[in-house]
């Protein structure tokens, strides 16, 4: 694979916040790739950019780019994508640090273009090498319903204190589960009376979390859906305390757990995601073992798809599942070690796209490329419908 042409520019995404986007041009044609941004970000996730911030990471990566035009690389699988690591190793050493959004996004297109080189799709070129190409199944959505936390604006001056309220069909095929949802989504603006959307598209409401969940069992009653949501805990998490302000009451460890374990009876939740702050494995482990048979105890701030914390988190028995964020890591050959890890420890994986989002719809082929369970995103707006859309296609691809 030549590389003729590389250029980085710096593109706004769906938070209207900078990020980064790459065009590469090899003998195949042009590839492009973006990074999405969280704001619940997990402490343990890689930096995104350099500490002086995007503007620095574009000059440094700028530089890079200079320095790999007129290289060949030779990009078989997703392994090989060890030689541009060397190099952004030697190149970060001597510069500075470009961060997990800018290696993210070099990785990403690089794999773009080495799928076109070798005439496949970006989730075949992936699969073939993960699954040896056996044909793979489709994931199921786990779509965001309603918002609140660190996602929504303050609607009559209150917002639930959880992240996301979610909604998880299950049907024979993906564009199924994607109508079901979209009919659901419009089914809960209804009972919730809500005008606005939030990051991901969620409805915004001034509900507590249980008024929320009330609703949300409506609706997944009605349409046959299993329902979640993201506590997204370590954003209202200090010293010790949870501080909930949408009824005003503080939960220590231990209520917190209780708490969770409650919401998971009473609602009949089956997905359950950060329930606990970020550090606390002992306290996912309590949810877990309390978990109704088939439930899932996500990890995603906890786990931060680093690999030394998956490992402990499953050690401990502290999560059946986990979110696969590539940007948390920042490197593709990282996501493959976790995948390969989940694999072989039957822990359901959920590829998730981040509250930022760009129209790339890479997130779509990896989730079917590395045989995710589930692909989390939005039920509604551009750059989530793009990478829904694109499961869709490749579904349709499938079978025909
Ligand atoms: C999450 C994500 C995506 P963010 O917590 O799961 O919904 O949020 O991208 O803000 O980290
Ligand atoms: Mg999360």
């Amino acid at each position: 694979m030549f590389i003729k042409r590389v250029v980085p520019r710096i593109i706004r995404n769906s938070r209207n916040e900078k990020t980064i986007q790459i065009e590469l041009t090899t003998y195949e044609g042009k590839f492009i790739a973006s990074a999405p941004s969280g704001k619940s970000t997990g402490k343990h996730e890689v930096p995104s950019y350099n500490s002086k911030g995007i503007g620095r990471s574009r000059v440094l990566l700028k530089a890079f780019c200079k320095r790999i035009t007129g290289k060949n690389y030779l990009l078989k699988k997703i392994d090989d994508l060890k030689k541009l690591r060397s190099a952004i190793g030697k190149f970060e050493a001597r510069f500075g640090r470009m961060g997990g959004n800018v290696t993210y996004t070099l990785d990403a297109v690089f794999l773009k273009a080495a799928a076109a080189d070798k005439n496949k799709e970006l989730w075949e070129f992936i699969n073939d090498e993960v699954n040896n190409g056996l044909k793979p199944k489709m994931p199921m959505p786990v779509g965001n319903c309603i918002g609140g936390g660190l996602h929504s604006k303050l609607t009559r001056g209150k917002r639930p204190d959880f992240q996301e309220f979610l909604l998880i069909p299950k049907e024979a095929s993906f564009s199924k589960a994607v109508t079901k949802n979209f009919h659901a989504y419009l089914y809960a603006k209804g009972l919730l009376k809500a005008q606005k959307r939030g990051d991901e598209g969620a409805w915004r409401t001034d509900k507590t979390n249980e008024e929320v969940l009330d609703i949300l069992k409506k609706v997944g009653k009605k349409y046959g859906v299993r329902i979640g949501m993201d506590i997204a805990a370590s954003t209202f998490y200090d010293k010790g305390y949870y501080l909930y302000k949408n009824k005003n009451l503080i939960r220590d460890k231990v209520d917190q757990a209780d708490y969770m374990e409650r919401l998971a009876k009473k609602f009949g939740v089956f997905y359950m995601e950060d329930g606990m702050q970020e550090e606390d494995f002992g306290g996912f482990r309590e949810t877990l073992s309390a978990a109704r048979k088939g439930a899932l105890v996500v990890g995603d701030d906890l786990t931060t798809t680093n690999l030394a914390r998956v490992r402990r988190a499953v050690a401990g028995k502290s999560i059946n599942a986990m979110i696969i964020k590539p940007n948390q890591i920042g490197s593709m050959i990282e996501v493959k070690k976790v995948v390969e890890f989940c694999k072989r420890h039957k822990i359901k994986m959920i590829f998730s796209h981040r509250s930022g989002e760009t129209m790339d719809n890479a997130l779509a082929d990896f989730a079917v490329g590395f045989g995710a369970h589930f692909i989390k995103c939005g039920i509604y707006g551009r750059e989530r419908l793009i990478k829904l859309k694109r499961v869709m296609d490749i579904e349709k691809g499938l079978n025909k």
